[in-house]
């Protein structure tokens, strides 16, 4: 086995991907310690998306302008954690999501299909109350299923998929996906996801994009 020296410590290279086995992974991505509340992952960095960043994602303009105007939250964070690559190591992300609406849009994230349209993902909800989005990329086909504390979702393949915050407490989650799925927001950023999930009488419904007046509050 080959070592890269960093001061006394010897620790195996990245170059040595390729070896299976413990190896291939550092020893400090073998085990991290998820802060539920912090929304942190050890010390890995996070990307931190605010509502400025999701200009297009929610379907009325109106309360989008209205929402930024009066200033530009933080909607959502990710941290990301890559501890292999190669064939059969995996990747996961925890996501911590904001409570709020806009308009009568529930907080959401961008939402993507993987780069690798096969990969698949498990979803664990670890705290707070939400739903995923489903959609299937070839047909449209779309499901709600849940996601709070305790949940668990499986994401297959060749499906878009997005989180929305329905409670009043931020929404915790683990990602857990294959090392080489890689992110595709440019299919999601072109046409959006098919439908939408807005407040009705205080619960959750899932209604068609095109069944909502732009800029006319949800209403259909
Ligand atoms: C998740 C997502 C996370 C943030 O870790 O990346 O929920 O959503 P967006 O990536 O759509 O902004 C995941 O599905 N990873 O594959
Ligand atoms: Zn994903």
């Amino acid at each position: 086995m080959l070592f890269c020296c960093q001061g006394s410590e010897a620790r195996p290279s990245f170059s040595l991907m390729a070896v299976p086995g413990l190896a291939s992974v550092l020893p400090e991505h073998l085990a991290a310690h998820l802060d539920l509340g912090a929304g942190t992952v050890g010390a890995h960095p996070g990307t931190e998306r605010f509502l400025s960043d999701l200009r297009g994602v929610f379907h009325d303009e109106v309360a989008y302008g209205e929402a930024l105007a009066r200033g530009n939250p933080l909607v959502y964070r990710v941290v990301g954690v890559a501890p292999a690559e190669g064939d059969g190591q995996l990747h996961y992300g925890l996501g911590t999501l904001q409570a709020g609406k806009i308009g009568q849009e529930y907080f959401l994230t961008k939402g993507h299909l993987h780069a690798w349209r096969p990969a698949a993902e498990v979803y664990v909800g670890l705290r707070g109350d939400g739903r995923m989005i489903l959609e299937e990329e070839a047909t449209g086909r779309t499901r709600l299923v849940p996601l709070g504390a305790g949940d668990v979702v499986y994401v297959p393949g060749h499906t878009a998929h997005r989180t929305a915050n329905v409670g009043s407490e931020p929404l915790v989650y683990l990602g857990i996906y294959p090392a080489a799925a890689g992110h595709d927001y440019a299919a999601i950023a072109e046409r959006n996801f098919r439908c939408c999930l807005v407040e009705r009488e205080g619960q959750p419904v899932l209604v068609e994009r095109a069944r909502l007046v732009r800029g006319a509050g949800g209403r259909p």
